[in-house]
């Protein structure tokens, strides 16, 4: 049996292959159309754009081959986009899709409900030899097979499960004939993915003649969509050049002096903390069930070329071991290696994506891109959000915000933002009754402040095509005070996209309150996991007991 990986040029391919090493499975890369011939098992992991997928195929010359190699009844998995291209058309792009399915690929509403669709959701797999019925598994799309057998009557022959997301069906899963296919990432689903991938492997294709066809049903009162647990990692050289997992306070990653009569003032007082080393913890996080990591690449080397990028060995060796998705950041911007060779921020996050990552994540260079846009009214299709979007697909594109509060006399206050002025709670904390503020942007790690708010940024980030808002607090960074609830809030009621609450966890309440105060789809801990005061499985517990769905 040859099995054989289609890679196109773009997308995390990486994550199937480190994936499939894990489970003992040999393949061999689809580079040139002649490559179909000797291929018994293809398995095609789709990311990005619809319209992309398909162009880069048919400039390869490999479009056709991939078609007459599914024509031939030989198995082939589809996952993603490496799903969708299977059916007839996608609202994503005028491009045809193959046709297999007599189905188009839709927009998903979202009336109801953040778009792009990201996260941890249940599949009911009508299963024959799949591991389990129903499983979390990893979902990233905006684009989806609306499921509606009234509609397309024979869905009920290739529609191998459905998952609802707010209050619409989607088909998670196909299978007709010799064609697999799931809209989630198996590669990316932790234990149960692998095991649905091994699965298929070890019976190409499954019996899918089988199979029972999945009966229509109504959508459910809730989904099944959970609260995501991230654990970040801030990654940089310490003064002996090793890179390390750190943590700031308020971003000022030195440690303090301490108090005159602590024998440890010499040895540590202005050192960068370390808190470990990012492989390892990388590792450590995915054993405890985190649902995401992060790794923010916040040292200097961030402005180094391509060429140089130690951060791209971090996310390769990460990605080998890690089967959840991983987000990188810092640095996505245009550069110049040493010969004078322009690269652009698109090719950095190539680089990446190729490296094992499956979205990276733009701090500065999105205030400046927002600021272009405010100038002129649009976007000028340049930025990194735009071009990188265009090519891997929205939900590849986190922007990172890292705003700060600036206190403002509510009374006398004239300025630009009065309508995004939050007031302090007459029971909120001391420093805060009495008082209005709002939220300024920054660039460079918290070290420049622009003329921007967080609405003005967090809007403008997704007209340029963000799939993803990623919000920090310089005010809550490494206080354990717990989550700026008010910025969540203002945050999420001005945007559509998903937003990933960050900075201030102190306990697992603080999770509790930050999902039931406001709308975040994920929140992120970096300093109470690195010192491990509070474990992954303890604020999974409490959200439990608080009645909030996750993955556990
Ligand atoms: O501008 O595109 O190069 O991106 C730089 C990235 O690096 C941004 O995402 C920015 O947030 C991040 N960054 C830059 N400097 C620092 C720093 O700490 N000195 N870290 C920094 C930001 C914040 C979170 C942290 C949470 C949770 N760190 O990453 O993990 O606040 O912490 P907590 O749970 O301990 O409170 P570009």
């Amino acid at each position: 049996m040859a099995l054989f990986l289609l890679d196109y040029g773009a997308g995390n391919v990486q994550s199937l292959a480190n994936s499939l090493r894990t489970l003992g499975h040999t393949f061999s890369w689809i580079t040139q159309p002649a490559d179909f011939d000797n291929a018994s098992i293809l398995i095609f992991p789709g990311v990005g754009a619809f319209g992309t997928a398909i162009e880069h195929l048919e400039s390869r010359g490999l479009l056709a081959p991939l078609l007459q190699y599914i024509q031939s009844g030989r198995p082939y998995f589809g996952i993603c986009i490496g799903m969708q291209i299977l059916f007839e058309s996608s609202s994503e792009s005028p491009v045809p899709g193959l046709g297999v399915i007599p189905c188009p690929i839709e927009l998903f509403d979202s009336t109801d409900k953040s778009v792009p669709h990201m996260g941890w959701n249940s599949a009911d797999l009508v299963d024959l030899s799949a591991p389990s019925q129903s499983s979390y598994y990893y979902f990233v799309h905006s684009y989806c097979a609306k499921y509606n057998p009234e509609k397309y009557p024979d869905a009920t022959e290739w529609v191998y499960s459905t998952t609802q997301y707010g209050q619409e069906l989607f088909i998670s899963s196909v299978r007709k004939g010799n064609v697999f296919g799931t809209q989630f990432h198996p590669e990316k689903s932790g234990e149960a993915g692998l095991a649905l991938l091994d699965a298929w492997l070890r019976k190409p294709g499954f019996d899918t003649t089988s199979g029972r066809p999945a009966p229509p049903r109504a959508p459910q009162s809730q989904h099944r969509l959970t609260k995501r647990i991230v654990a970040c990692m801030d990654v940089r050289a310490n003064d002996e050049g090793d890179l390390v997992v750190t943590k700031g306070d308020q971003y000022d990653v030195r440690e303090k002096a301490e108090p005159a009569s602590s024998t440890l003032v010499t040895k540590t007082a202005g050192a960068v903390r370390n808190l470990g080393k990012p492989v390892a913890l990388a590792a450590r996080y995915y054993a405890a069930g985190a649902d995401e990591l992060c790794l923010l690449n916040i040292t200097s080397f961030r402005h180094s070329p391509l060429q140089d990028q130690p951060m791209l060995a971090v996310v390769r060796a990460a990605a080998e071991c890690v089967f959840v998705p991983l987000t990188i950041g810092g640095g996505i911007k245009d550069t110049v290696d040493p010969d004078g060779a322009r690269r652009s921020a698109l090719e950095v996050a190539g680089a990446y994506f190729r490296a094992g990552a499956d979205k990276v994540s733009i701090g500065s260079e999105a205030v400046y891109a927002v600021e272009r846009l405010r100038a002129s009214g649009t976007g000028d299709g340049t930025s990194a959000i735009e071009t990188i979007a265009r090519v891997y697909g929205r939900q590849a594109v986190v922007v990172s915000v890292d705003p700060r509060r600036v206190y403002v006399d509510p009374q006398t206050y004239d300025g630009p933002y009065k309508d995004e002025l939050v007031m302090g709670r007459p029971d909120g904390a001391e420093n805060e009754r009495g008082k209005a503020w709002w939220y300024q942007c920054t660039v460079s790690g918290g070290r420049e402040s622009r003329q921007l708010s967080v609405v003005e940024l967090a809007r403008g980030v997704e007209a340029l095509g963000a799939g993803e808002i990623l919000l920090n607090s310089i005010d809550r960074d490494g206080t354990g005070l717990g989550f700026d609830l008010d910025l969540i809030d203002l945050v999420k009621r001005n945007v559509k996209i998903p937003v990933v609450a960050s900075s201030g966890a102190g306990s697992k309440e603080h999770f509790v309150q930050v999902f039931q105060d406001t709308g975040a789809e994920a929140a992120l801990a970096a300093g109470i996991f690195h010192r491990e005061e509070v474990r992954i499985s303890e604020v999974k517990g409490a959200l439990q007991s608080a009645g909030i769905n996750v993955r556990t």
